[in-house]
Protein backbone atom coordinates (compact mmCIF):
# COMPACT_ATOMS: atom_id res chain seq x y z
CA UNK A 1 0.00 0.00 0.00
CA UNK A 2 1.42 3.55 -1.31
CA UNK A 3 1.28 5.99 1.63
CA UNK A 4 1.51 9.91 1.54
CA UNK A 5 3.65 11.85 3.94
CA UNK A 6 2.13 14.83 6.00
CA UNK A 7 3.75 16.95 8.77
CA UNK A 8 2.98 18.59 11.98
CA UNK A 9 2.24 21.85 12.73
CA UNK A 10 2.61 23.30 16.27
CA UNK A 11 -0.18 25.80 16.96
CA UNK A 12 -0.08 27.63 19.58
CA UNK A 13 -3.53 28.53 22.02
CA UNK A 14 -5.40 29.87 24.80
CA UNK A 15 -7.61 27.89 26.88
CA UNK A 16 -11.57 27.94 26.17
CA UNK A 17 -13.53 28.30 29.64
CA UNK A 18 -16.35 25.95 30.52
CA UNK A 19 -14.80 22.69 29.26
CA UNK A 20 -15.71 20.46 31.75
CA UNK A 21 -16.89 17.09 30.55
CA UNK A 22 -20.63 16.42 32.33
CA UNK A 23 -22.87 13.13 32.98
CA UNK A 24 -21.89 12.15 29.88
CA UNK A 25 -19.10 14.35 27.45
CA UNK A 26 -18.72 17.99 26.72
CA UNK A 27 -22.29 19.02 25.80
CA UNK A 28 -22.58 22.33 24.56
CA UNK A 29 -24.55 24.57 21.68
CA UNK A 30 -23.04 23.67 18.20
CA UNK A 31 -22.06 27.18 17.78
CA UNK A 32 -19.56 26.49 20.66
CA UNK A 33 -17.43 24.00 19.35
CA UNK A 34 -17.86 25.73 15.75
CA UNK A 35 -14.30 27.61 16.52
CA UNK A 36 -12.11 25.32 15.41
CA UNK A 37 -9.97 26.15 18.45
CA UNK A 38 -12.70 25.26 20.72
CA UNK A 39 -12.91 21.63 19.36
CA UNK A 40 -9.40 21.64 19.01
CA UNK A 41 -8.56 22.45 22.19
CA UNK A 42 -10.79 19.69 24.26
CA UNK A 43 -9.54 17.09 21.40
CA UNK A 44 -5.86 17.72 22.46
CA UNK A 45 -6.79 17.78 25.75
CA UNK A 46 -8.40 13.77 25.70
CA UNK A 47 -5.48 12.50 23.67
CA UNK A 48 -2.95 14.28 26.25
CA UNK A 49 -4.79 13.02 28.96
CA UNK A 50 -3.96 9.45 28.10
CA UNK A 51 -0.26 8.57 28.94
CA UNK A 52 2.41 9.10 26.85
CA UNK A 53 3.46 5.77 26.56
CA UNK A 54 0.17 3.99 25.96
CA UNK A 55 -0.90 6.90 23.40
CA UNK A 56 2.21 5.98 20.80
CA UNK A 57 0.81 3.53 18.23
CA UNK A 58 -2.30 3.06 19.57
CA UNK A 59 -5.69 2.92 18.44
CA UNK A 60 -8.76 4.54 18.66
CA UNK A 61 -12.26 4.37 17.62
CA UNK A 62 -14.25 7.66 16.14
CA UNK A 63 -17.69 8.14 15.35
CA UNK A 64 -20.96 9.57 16.06
CA UNK A 65 -24.73 10.13 15.78
CA UNK A 66 -24.71 11.98 12.74
CA UNK A 67 -25.76 15.24 13.76
CA UNK A 68 -24.81 18.95 12.59
CA UNK A 69 -20.64 19.41 12.89
CA UNK A 70 -20.33 15.57 12.97
CA UNK A 71 -18.28 15.40 9.70
CA UNK A 72 -15.60 18.67 10.68
CA UNK A 73 -15.16 17.35 14.04
CA UNK A 74 -14.44 14.01 12.45
CA UNK A 75 -11.88 15.49 10.21
CA UNK A 76 -10.35 17.68 13.23
CA UNK A 77 -9.71 14.37 15.06
CA UNK A 78 -8.34 12.39 12.19
CA UNK A 79 -5.62 15.21 12.01
CA UNK A 80 -4.83 15.72 15.68
CA UNK A 81 -4.35 12.05 16.37
CA UNK A 82 -2.16 11.78 13.44
CA UNK A 83 0.14 14.50 14.83
CA UNK A 84 -0.01 13.40 18.61
CA UNK A 85 1.39 9.49 17.74
CA UNK A 86 -2.12 7.49 17.28
CA UNK A 87 -1.06 5.31 15.12
CA UNK A 88 -4.54 4.18 13.99
CA UNK A 89 -8.09 5.60 13.63
CA UNK A 90 -11.22 2.67 13.56
CA UNK A 91 -13.70 5.56 12.03
CA UNK A 92 -17.44 4.10 11.08
CA UNK A 93 -18.52 4.67 7.46
CA UNK A 94 -19.53 8.41 7.09
CA UNK A 95 -18.47 8.52 10.48
CA UNK A 96 -21.53 6.77 11.63
CA UNK A 97 -21.81 4.86 14.81
CA UNK A 98 -24.30 4.20 17.50
CA UNK A 99 -22.68 4.54 21.05
CA UNK A 100 -23.08 0.93 22.12
CA UNK A 101 -21.44 -0.24 18.81
CA UNK A 102 -18.50 2.28 19.55
CA UNK A 103 -18.50 0.28 22.83
CA UNK A 104 -18.13 -2.93 21.15
CA UNK A 105 -15.67 -2.15 18.71
CA UNK A 106 -13.09 -0.40 21.37
CA UNK A 107 -13.41 -3.65 23.28
CA UNK A 108 -13.38 -5.80 20.07
CA UNK A 109 -10.21 -3.70 18.25
CA UNK A 110 -8.52 -3.49 22.12
CA UNK A 111 -8.28 0.25 21.23
CA UNK A 112 -7.16 2.73 23.77
CA UNK A 113 -10.36 4.34 23.40
CA UNK A 114 -13.14 5.91 21.39
CA UNK A 115 -13.98 9.28 21.10
CA UNK A 116 -17.93 9.78 20.56
CA UNK A 117 -19.68 12.74 18.36
CA UNK A 118 -23.13 12.65 19.85
CA UNK A 119 -25.22 14.75 22.29
CA UNK A 120 -27.38 12.10 22.86
CA UNK A 121 -31.03 12.85 23.06
CA UNK A 122 -30.11 16.68 22.88
CA UNK A 123 -31.88 18.44 19.73
CA UNK A 124 -29.12 18.89 16.60
CA UNK A 125 -28.29 20.92 13.32
CA UNK A 126 -27.51 24.10 13.66
CA UNK A 127 -29.37 25.80 16.22
CA UNK A 128 -29.32 22.68 18.22
CA UNK A 129 -26.07 20.59 20.72
CA UNK A 130 -23.13 19.49 19.56
CA UNK A 131 -21.29 16.28 22.28
CA UNK A 132 -17.80 15.15 22.39
CA UNK A 133 -17.30 12.15 24.66
CA UNK A 134 -14.27 9.69 25.45
CA UNK A 135 -14.73 6.39 25.78
CA UNK A 136 -11.51 3.94 27.65
CA UNK A 137 -10.30 0.62 26.57
CA UNK A 138 -12.91 -1.19 28.74
CA UNK A 139 -15.69 0.48 26.21
CA UNK A 140 -17.08 2.50 28.77
CA UNK A 141 -17.51 6.43 29.59
CA UNK A 142 -14.13 7.56 31.18
CA UNK A 143 -14.72 7.50 35.04
CA UNK A 144 -14.50 10.98 36.88
CA UNK A 145 -10.64 10.59 37.16
CA UNK A 146 -10.17 10.60 33.22
CA UNK A 147 -12.52 13.24 32.58
CA UNK A 148 -11.21 15.45 35.70
CA UNK A 149 -7.38 15.21 34.33
CA UNK A 150 -9.33 16.18 30.59
CA UNK A 151 -10.62 19.32 32.46
CA UNK A 152 -7.52 20.22 34.35
CA UNK A 153 -5.68 20.10 30.41
CA UNK A 154 -8.34 22.18 29.42
CA UNK A 155 -7.23 25.06 31.60
CA UNK A 156 -3.60 25.15 30.89
CA UNK A 157 -3.59 24.13 27.12
CA UNK A 158 -1.27 26.21 25.06
CA UNK A 159 -0.68 23.97 21.55
CA UNK A 160 -2.15 21.99 19.69
CA UNK A 161 -0.46 19.14 17.31
CA UNK A 162 -2.22 18.94 13.91
CA UNK A 163 -1.89 17.70 10.33
CA UNK A 164 -3.42 20.76 8.72
CA UNK A 165 -2.96 19.27 4.99
CA UNK A 166 -4.41 15.56 5.70
CA UNK A 167 -8.04 15.30 4.82
CA UNK A 168 -9.59 11.62 4.63
CA UNK A 169 -12.42 10.07 3.10
CA UNK A 170 -14.45 8.27 5.19
CA UNK A 171 -16.99 7.38 2.78
CA UNK A 172 -15.66 3.94 1.88
CA UNK A 173 -15.10 0.90 3.75
CA UNK A 174 -11.39 0.40 3.49
CA UNK A 175 -7.82 0.84 4.99
CA UNK A 176 -5.70 3.94 4.12
CA UNK A 177 -2.09 4.56 5.43
CA UNK A 178 -0.31 8.00 5.83
CA UNK A 179 3.27 8.58 6.99
CA UNK A 180 3.47 11.66 9.35
CA UNK A 181 6.82 12.58 9.95
CA UNK A 182 8.11 9.28 9.61
CA UNK A 183 5.17 7.22 10.93
CA UNK A 184 3.23 4.88 10.17
CA UNK A 185 -0.73 6.49 10.46
CA UNK A 186 -3.22 3.87 9.53
CA UNK A 187 -7.22 4.63 9.08
CA UNK A 188 -9.49 2.31 8.87
CA UNK A 189 -13.13 2.96 7.73
CA UNK A 190 -15.76 0.32 8.55
CA UNK A 191 -19.19 -0.68 8.29
CA UNK A 192 -20.87 0.68 11.60
CA UNK A 193 -23.72 -2.44 11.45
CA UNK A 194 -21.82 -5.30 10.51
CA UNK A 195 -19.91 -6.32 13.77
CA UNK A 196 -22.49 -5.15 15.91
CA UNK A 197 -25.20 -7.31 14.70
CA UNK A 198 -22.94 -10.58 14.88
CA UNK A 199 -22.39 -9.56 18.57
CA UNK A 200 -26.19 -9.56 18.70
CA UNK A 201 -26.54 -12.81 16.59
CA UNK A 202 -24.62 -14.47 19.49
CA UNK A 203 -26.76 -13.10 22.27
CA UNK A 204 -29.88 -13.80 21.18
CA UNK A 205 -31.62 -16.43 19.63
CA UNK A 206 -32.08 -14.82 16.24
CA UNK A 207 -34.08 -18.06 15.22
CA UNK A 208 -36.70 -17.53 16.88
CA UNK A 209 -36.90 -14.26 16.97
CA UNK A 210 -37.16 -13.98 13.04
CA UNK A 211 -40.36 -17.36 13.64
CA UNK A 212 -41.81 -14.11 15.70
CA UNK A 213 -41.84 -12.24 12.87
CA UNK A 214 -43.48 -14.34 10.74
CA UNK A 215 -45.87 -15.14 13.29
CA UNK A 216 -48.36 -12.57 14.67
CA UNK A 217 -46.21 -10.20 15.91
CA UNK A 218 -46.83 -6.94 14.45
CA UNK A 219 -44.38 -4.23 15.72
CA UNK A 220 -43.09 -0.89 14.69
CA UNK A 221 -39.89 1.15 15.79
CA UNK A 222 -38.83 4.67 15.50
CA UNK A 223 -35.42 6.04 15.10
CA UNK A 224 -36.14 9.30 15.51
CA UNK A 225 -33.53 10.37 12.86
CA UNK A 226 -30.65 8.91 14.96
CA UNK A 227 -28.07 6.36 13.92
CA UNK A 228 -29.94 3.51 14.94
CA UNK A 229 -31.81 3.83 11.62
CA UNK A 230 -29.42 1.43 9.75
CA UNK A 231 -28.93 -0.83 12.60
CA UNK A 232 -32.68 -1.00 12.66
CA UNK A 233 -33.16 -1.69 8.96
CA UNK A 234 -30.45 -4.56 8.80
CA UNK A 235 -31.35 -6.29 12.35
CA UNK A 236 -35.24 -6.00 11.74
CA UNK A 237 -35.79 -5.62 8.19
CA UNK A 238 -32.49 -8.10 6.28
CA UNK A 239 -32.24 -10.49 9.62
CA UNK A 240 -35.45 -11.14 10.89
CA UNK A 241 -37.63 -10.71 7.91
CA UNK A 242 -39.78 -7.96 8.77
CA UNK A 243 -41.54 -5.42 7.02
CA UNK A 244 -39.89 -2.19 6.02
CA UNK A 245 -43.19 -0.51 7.16
CA UNK A 246 -41.94 -1.26 10.84
CA UNK A 247 -38.42 1.07 10.42
CA UNK A 248 -40.07 4.53 11.11
CA UNK A 249 -38.06 7.85 10.57
CA UNK A 250 -35.02 5.37 9.99
CA UNK A 251 -32.83 8.11 7.91
CA UNK A 252 -29.91 10.11 10.36
CA UNK A 253 -30.49 13.49 9.69
CA UNK A 254 -28.25 16.41 10.65
CA UNK A 255 -30.72 17.56 12.72
CA UNK A 256 -33.01 14.71 13.60
CA UNK A 257 -36.15 16.54 11.28
CA UNK A 258 -35.96 19.40 13.69
CA UNK A 259 -37.08 17.15 16.73
CA UNK A 260 -35.65 16.24 20.07
CA UNK A 261 -34.14 12.53 19.52
CA UNK A 262 -35.64 11.53 22.92
CA UNK A 263 -37.43 8.46 23.12
CA UNK A 264 -40.00 9.76 26.06
CA UNK A 265 -43.66 9.94 25.94
CA UNK A 266 -43.36 13.67 25.13
CA UNK A 267 -40.81 13.49 22.23
CA UNK A 268 -41.83 10.38 20.60
CA UNK A 269 -45.43 11.39 20.84
CA UNK A 270 -46.03 10.32 17.30
CA UNK A 271 -44.86 6.57 17.96
CA UNK A 272 -47.42 6.80 20.80
CA UNK A 273 -50.18 8.21 19.02
CA UNK A 274 -49.81 5.40 16.31
CA UNK A 275 -48.98 2.88 18.85
CA UNK A 276 -52.65 3.57 20.87
CA UNK A 277 -54.27 2.96 17.14
CA UNK A 278 -53.86 -0.80 18.90
CA UNK A 279 -52.61 -1.83 15.40
CA UNK A 280 -49.44 -2.92 17.03
CA UNK A 281 -48.55 -5.09 19.86
CA UNK A 282 -44.84 -4.05 20.60
CA UNK A 283 -43.19 -0.29 20.02
CA UNK A 284 -39.73 0.79 20.29
CA UNK A 285 -37.91 4.38 20.06
CA UNK A 286 -34.31 5.30 20.86
CA UNK A 287 -32.11 8.81 21.44
CA UNK A 288 -29.95 10.30 18.83
CA UNK A 289 -27.21 7.90 19.60
CA UNK A 290 -28.75 4.66 20.11
CA UNK A 291 -28.00 4.31 23.63
CA UNK A 292 -31.25 4.75 25.09
CA UNK A 293 -35.13 3.02 24.32
CA UNK A 294 -38.63 3.63 25.19
CA UNK A 295 -40.75 0.23 24.99
CA UNK A 296 -44.18 0.52 24.73
CA UNK A 297 -47.00 -2.35 24.10
CA UNK A 298 -50.22 -3.04 22.43
CA UNK A 299 -52.61 0.55 22.89
CA UNK A 300 -49.52 2.72 24.09
CA UNK A 301 -49.03 0.44 26.88
CA UNK A 302 -46.09 2.15 28.34
CA UNK A 303 -43.27 0.61 30.26
CA UNK A 304 -41.66 2.78 32.53
CA UNK A 305 -37.51 1.88 32.20
CA UNK A 306 -37.44 1.08 36.01
CA UNK A 307 -39.70 -1.78 35.28
CA UNK A 308 -38.30 -2.68 31.95
CA UNK A 309 -34.59 -3.38 33.28
CA UNK A 310 -36.42 -5.49 36.45
CA UNK A 311 -38.10 -7.66 33.51
CA UNK A 312 -35.60 -8.45 31.63
CA UNK A 313 -33.50 -9.35 35.30
CA UNK A 314 -36.56 -11.75 36.34
CA UNK A 315 -36.66 -13.00 32.86
CA UNK A 316 -32.58 -13.19 31.47
CA UNK A 317 -32.86 -16.70 30.52
CA UNK A 318 -34.94 -16.03 27.97
CA UNK A 319 -31.65 -15.15 26.05
CA UNK A 320 -29.15 -17.63 25.14
CA UNK A 321 -26.40 -14.91 26.13
CA UNK A 322 -27.68 -15.33 29.89
CA UNK A 323 -28.26 -19.15 29.78
CA UNK A 324 -24.44 -19.08 29.36
CA UNK A 325 -23.23 -16.78 31.96
CA UNK A 326 -25.53 -17.02 34.32
CA UNK A 327 -26.67 -13.25 36.03
CA UNK A 328 -23.86 -12.17 38.12
CA UNK A 329 -25.35 -9.14 40.12
CA UNK A 330 -27.57 -6.27 39.07
CA UNK A 331 -27.56 -2.41 39.62
CA UNK A 332 -29.14 0.68 38.86
CA UNK A 333 -28.69 4.53 39.62
CA UNK A 334 -29.89 6.01 42.75
CA UNK A 335 -33.23 7.67 41.36
CA UNK A 336 -33.69 4.39 39.34
CA UNK A 337 -36.80 3.13 40.70
CA UNK A 338 -36.77 -0.02 43.52
CA UNK A 339 -38.19 -2.48 41.05
CA UNK A 340 -34.79 -4.04 40.17
CA UNK A 341 -34.24 -4.18 44.08
CA UNK A 342 -36.89 -6.62 44.50
CA UNK A 343 -35.85 -8.93 41.59
CA UNK A 344 -32.16 -8.98 42.89
CA UNK A 345 -33.45 -10.12 46.45
CA UNK A 346 -36.08 -12.49 45.19
CA UNK A 347 -32.83 -14.27 43.00
CA UNK A 348 -30.52 -13.74 45.59
CA UNK A 349 -28.58 -11.71 43.46
CA UNK A 350 -25.54 -9.00 44.55
CA UNK A 351 -27.31 -5.41 43.96
CA UNK A 352 -25.49 -2.38 43.99
CA UNK A 353 -27.14 1.35 43.65
CA UNK A 354 -24.61 3.52 42.01
CA UNK A 355 -24.60 7.50 40.84
CA UNK A 356 -26.93 8.56 37.74
CA UNK A 357 -24.48 7.60 34.51
CA UNK A 358 -23.68 4.63 33.03
CA UNK A 359 -19.54 5.38 34.04
CA UNK A 360 -20.53 3.87 37.57
CA UNK A 361 -21.46 0.51 36.17
CA UNK A 362 -18.34 -0.75 33.99
CA UNK A 363 -15.90 -0.95 36.99
CA UNK A 364 -18.45 -3.23 38.82
CA UNK A 365 -18.72 -4.98 35.38
CA UNK A 366 -14.97 -5.21 34.81
CA UNK A 367 -15.03 -7.14 37.73
CA UNK A 368 -17.65 -9.96 37.02
CA UNK A 369 -19.39 -8.63 39.38
CA UNK A 370 -22.61 -7.05 37.46
CA UNK A 371 -24.78 -8.43 34.73
CA UNK A 372 -27.83 -6.45 34.45
CA UNK A 373 -28.63 -2.70 34.96
CA UNK A 374 -30.16 0.50 33.95
CA UNK A 375 -31.21 4.19 34.81
CA UNK A 376 -34.53 5.50 34.52
CA UNK A 377 -34.02 7.85 32.30
CA UNK A 378 -34.62 5.42 29.42
CA UNK A 379 -31.19 3.53 29.90
CA UNK A 380 -30.45 -0.75 29.75
CA UNK A 381 -27.52 -2.46 29.38
CA UNK A 382 -25.67 -5.85 30.40
CA UNK A 383 -21.85 -6.78 30.02
CA UNK A 384 -22.22 -7.35 27.01
CA UNK A 385 -20.39 -3.75 26.65
CA UNK A 386 -20.19 -1.10 28.91
CA UNK A 387 -22.73 1.33 28.00
CA UNK A 388 -26.26 1.37 27.99
CA UNK A 389 -27.84 -0.10 24.42
CA UNK A 390 -31.24 0.64 22.78
CA UNK A 391 -31.77 -2.02 20.71
CA UNK A 392 -30.20 -4.55 22.94
CA UNK A 393 -33.21 -4.15 25.03
CA UNK A 394 -35.50 -4.51 22.33
CA UNK A 395 -34.20 -7.29 21.13
CA UNK A 396 -34.34 -8.55 25.11
CA UNK A 397 -37.83 -7.60 25.03
CA UNK A 398 -39.10 -9.38 22.18
CA UNK A 399 -37.40 -12.68 23.17
CA UNK A 400 -38.89 -12.49 26.28
CA UNK A 401 -42.47 -11.90 24.66
CA UNK A 402 -40.92 -14.79 22.37
CA UNK A 403 -39.97 -17.27 24.95
CA UNK A 404 -43.41 -16.76 27.34
CA UNK A 405 -45.67 -15.67 24.79
CA UNK A 406 -47.30 -13.20 26.29
CA UNK A 407 -48.01 -9.12 25.79
CA UNK A 408 -46.50 -6.84 26.76
CA UNK A 409 -48.98 -5.60 29.13
CA UNK A 410 -49.06 -9.50 30.53
CA UNK A 411 -45.79 -9.42 31.43
CA UNK A 412 -45.86 -6.63 33.53
CA UNK A 413 -48.90 -7.31 35.22
CA UNK A 414 -47.42 -10.91 36.00
CA UNK A 415 -44.13 -9.15 37.17
CA UNK A 416 -46.34 -6.83 39.06
CA UNK A 417 -48.11 -10.16 40.55
CA UNK A 418 -44.95 -11.68 41.89
CA UNK A 419 -42.66 -8.59 43.01
CA UNK A 420 -45.37 -5.09 43.92
CA UNK A 421 -45.18 -2.40 41.32
CA UNK A 422 -43.24 0.62 42.47
CA UNK A 423 -44.85 3.30 40.83
CA UNK A 424 -42.54 5.91 39.26
CA UNK A 425 -42.75 9.53 37.67
CA UNK A 426 -39.59 12.11 36.91
CA UNK A 427 -40.60 15.32 36.48
CA UNK A 428 -38.44 17.02 34.07
CA UNK A 429 -37.87 21.07 34.24
CA UNK A 430 -35.87 22.68 31.86
CA UNK A 431 -33.99 25.36 31.24
CA UNK A 432 -34.82 27.35 34.02
CA UNK A 433 -32.44 30.13 34.98
CA UNK A 434 -29.16 28.51 37.14
CA UNK A 435 -29.79 30.97 39.99
CA UNK A 436 -32.86 29.64 41.52
CA UNK A 437 -32.12 26.32 40.94
CA UNK A 438 -28.57 26.36 42.55
CA UNK A 439 -30.85 28.49 45.48
CA UNK A 440 -33.33 25.48 45.63
CA UNK A 441 -30.71 22.63 45.82
CA UNK A 442 -28.89 24.63 48.21
CA UNK A 443 -31.46 24.97 50.53
CA UNK A 444 -32.51 21.38 50.33
CA UNK A 445 -29.06 20.50 50.67
CA UNK A 446 -29.01 22.55 54.04
CA UNK A 447 -31.76 20.55 55.00
CA UNK A 448 -30.25 17.10 54.36
CA UNK A 449 -26.79 18.19 55.89
CA UNK A 450 -25.25 15.97 58.93
CA UNK A 451 -25.70 18.95 61.17
CA UNK A 452 -29.26 19.57 60.21
CA UNK A 453 -30.84 16.19 59.70
CA UNK A 454 -32.04 15.65 62.84
CA UNK A 455 -34.25 18.23 63.20
CA UNK A 456 -35.56 17.26 59.60
CA UNK A 457 -36.17 13.01 60.35
CA UNK A 458 -39.20 12.01 61.99
CA UNK A 459 -41.08 15.52 60.19
CA UNK A 460 -44.68 13.85 58.63
CA UNK A 461 -46.26 15.44 55.86
CA UNK A 462 -49.74 15.20 55.13
CA UNK A 463 -51.66 15.25 51.29
CA UNK A 464 -55.32 14.34 51.49
CA UNK A 465 -55.44 10.92 53.48
CA UNK A 466 -52.09 10.05 52.88
CA UNK A 467 -49.00 11.10 55.62
CA UNK A 468 -45.40 10.21 54.98
CA UNK A 469 -43.14 10.44 57.97
CA UNK A 470 -39.49 11.54 57.15
CA UNK A 471 -37.29 8.22 57.79
CA UNK A 472 -33.77 9.27 56.27
CA UNK A 473 -32.69 11.55 54.05
CA UNK A 474 -28.96 12.84 52.61
CA UNK A 475 -27.56 14.28 49.50
CA UNK A 476 -26.05 10.83 47.92
CA UNK A 477 -22.96 9.68 48.21
CA UNK A 478 -20.80 6.41 46.53
CA UNK A 479 -17.59 4.61 47.31
CA UNK A 480 -17.12 2.76 44.17
CA UNK A 481 -16.39 -0.69 45.36
CA UNK A 482 -14.05 -1.40 42.88
CA UNK A 483 -11.36 1.23 42.82
CA UNK A 484 -12.82 2.88 46.16
CA UNK A 485 -13.13 6.58 44.56
CA UNK A 486 -15.59 8.50 46.24
CA UNK A 487 -18.47 10.84 44.18
CA UNK A 488 -19.71 13.40 46.07
CA UNK A 489 -23.42 15.45 46.22
CA UNK A 490 -24.96 12.96 43.33
CA UNK A 491 -28.79 14.17 44.59
CA UNK A 492 -30.62 14.97 47.46
CA UNK A 493 -32.58 11.98 48.65
CA UNK A 494 -35.42 12.51 51.27
CA UNK A 495 -36.89 8.28 51.94
CA UNK A 496 -40.08 7.99 54.07
CA UNK A 497 -40.70 5.16 56.75
CA UNK A 498 -43.07 3.17 53.47
CA UNK A 499 -39.76 3.18 51.85
CA UNK A 500 -40.93 6.25 48.69
CA UNK A 501 -38.48 8.20 47.95
CA UNK A 502 -38.51 12.25 46.84
CA UNK A 503 -35.21 12.84 44.71
CA UNK A 504 -34.06 16.11 43.46
CA UNK A 505 -31.02 16.84 41.14
CA UNK A 506 -29.36 18.88 38.60
CA UNK A 507 -29.51 17.81 34.80
CA UNK A 508 -25.42 17.49 34.08
CA UNK A 509 -26.28 17.12 30.36
CA UNK A 510 -28.17 20.13 28.76
CA UNK A 511 -26.34 23.12 27.12
CA UNK A 512 -28.08 26.44 28.44
CA UNK A 513 -29.60 27.32 31.94
CA UNK A 514 -30.25 24.26 34.77
CA UNK A 515 -32.66 21.74 34.57
CA UNK A 516 -34.20 20.28 37.58
CA UNK A 517 -34.89 16.63 37.80
CA UNK A 518 -37.57 15.51 40.64
CA UNK A 519 -37.95 11.74 41.05
CA UNK A 520 -40.77 10.27 43.43
CA UNK A 521 -40.69 6.40 43.81
CA UNK A 522 -43.21 4.93 45.49
CA UNK A 523 -44.00 1.02 46.48
CA UNK A 524 -47.21 -0.83 46.40
CA UNK A 525 -48.20 -4.01 46.96
CA UNK A 526 -51.98 -3.75 46.68
CA UNK A 527 -52.96 -5.78 43.41
CA UNK A 528 -56.22 -3.47 42.92
CA UNK A 529 -54.00 -0.76 42.80
CA UNK A 530 -51.73 -2.12 40.01
CA UNK A 531 -53.66 -0.89 36.87
CA UNK A 532 -53.76 2.64 38.06
CA UNK A 533 -52.12 5.76 36.45
CA UNK A 534 -48.62 6.49 38.01
CA UNK A 535 -49.77 10.46 38.01
CA UNK A 536 -52.32 10.27 40.10
CA UNK A 537 -51.07 7.25 42.12
CA UNK A 538 -48.06 9.34 43.41
CA UNK A 539 -49.84 12.80 43.28
CA UNK A 540 -49.95 12.72 47.24
CA UNK A 541 -45.87 12.66 46.77
CA UNK A 542 -46.10 15.10 44.39
CA UNK A 543 -47.33 17.55 46.14
CA UNK A 544 -44.84 17.04 49.58
CA UNK A 545 -41.79 17.44 46.81
CA UNK A 546 -42.83 20.47 45.48
CA UNK A 547 -43.72 21.61 49.08
CA UNK A 548 -40.30 20.81 50.25
CA UNK A 549 -38.44 21.76 48.21
CA UNK A 550 -40.47 25.47 47.07
CA UNK A 551 -39.55 24.60 43.62
CA UNK A 552 -42.19 26.42 42.29
CA UNK A 553 -41.85 29.37 44.36
CA UNK A 554 -38.28 29.77 43.66
CA UNK A 555 -38.30 28.62 39.57
CA UNK A 556 -41.42 30.36 38.47
CA UNK A 557 -42.31 27.04 36.88
CA UNK A 558 -45.88 25.83 37.52
CA UNK A 559 -45.94 23.03 35.46
CA UNK A 560 -42.62 20.91 34.38
CA UNK A 561 -41.29 20.79 30.39
CA UNK A 562 -41.91 16.82 30.55
CA UNK A 563 -43.01 14.07 32.62
CA UNK A 564 -42.39 10.99 32.37
C1 LIG B 1 -29.06 12.13 31.81
C2 LIG B 1 -29.72 10.97 32.54
C3 LIG B 1 -28.70 9.93 32.91
C4 LIG B 1 -27.95 9.48 31.64
C5 LIG B 1 -27.35 10.69 30.96
C6 LIG B 1 -26.68 10.33 29.65
O1 LIG B 1 -28.17 12.77 32.67
O2 LIG B 1 -30.41 11.43 33.68
O3 LIG B 1 -29.34 8.85 33.54
O4 LIG B 1 -26.94 8.56 31.97
O5 LIG B 1 -28.37 11.64 30.68
O6 LIG B 1 -27.56 9.69 28.76
P1 LIG B 1 -28.54 14.13 33.45
O7 LIG B 1 -27.28 14.52 34.18
O8 LIG B 1 -28.97 15.09 32.40
O9 LIG B 1 -29.66 13.78 34.36
V1 LIG B 1 -27.34 9.85 27.09
O10 LIG B 1 -28.31 8.83 26.30
O11 LIG B 1 -27.80 11.43 26.98
O12 LIG B 1 -25.76 9.82 26.83
CO1 LIG C 1 -27.93 8.70 24.33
Amino acid sequence: MSSKTFSVKVESTVPCEGQKPGTSGLRKHVTVFQPWRYTANFVQSILAAIDGGRREGCTLVVGGDGRFYMQTAVQIIIQIAAANGVGKLVIGQNGLLSTPAMSFLIRKCKAEGGIILTASHNPGGPDGDFGIKFNTSNGGPAPEGVTNAIYEITKTISTIRHCPDLKVDVSAVGTQQYEVEGRKFVIEVVDPVEDYLKLMQEIFDFDALKKQQSGSLKFVVDAMHGVVGPYAKRIFCQELGAQEDCCLNCVPKEDFGGHHPDPNLTYAADLVTLMKKGIHGFGAAFDGDGDRNMILGKNGFFVTPSDSIAVIAANAKCMPYFKKTGVKGLARSMPTSGALDRVAEAEGLEFFEVPTGWKFFGNLMDASRLSLCGEESFGTGSDHIREKDGLWAVLAWMSIMAARQMSVEEILMDHWGKYGRNFFTRYDYENVESEPAQQMMTDLRNKVSTETVAAFIGKEFTEGDKTYKVAKADDFEYTDPIDKSVSKKQGIRIIFEDGSRIIFRLSGTGSSGATVRMYIDSYESDKTKFPLDAQIVLQPLINIALRISQLRELTGRQEPTVIT
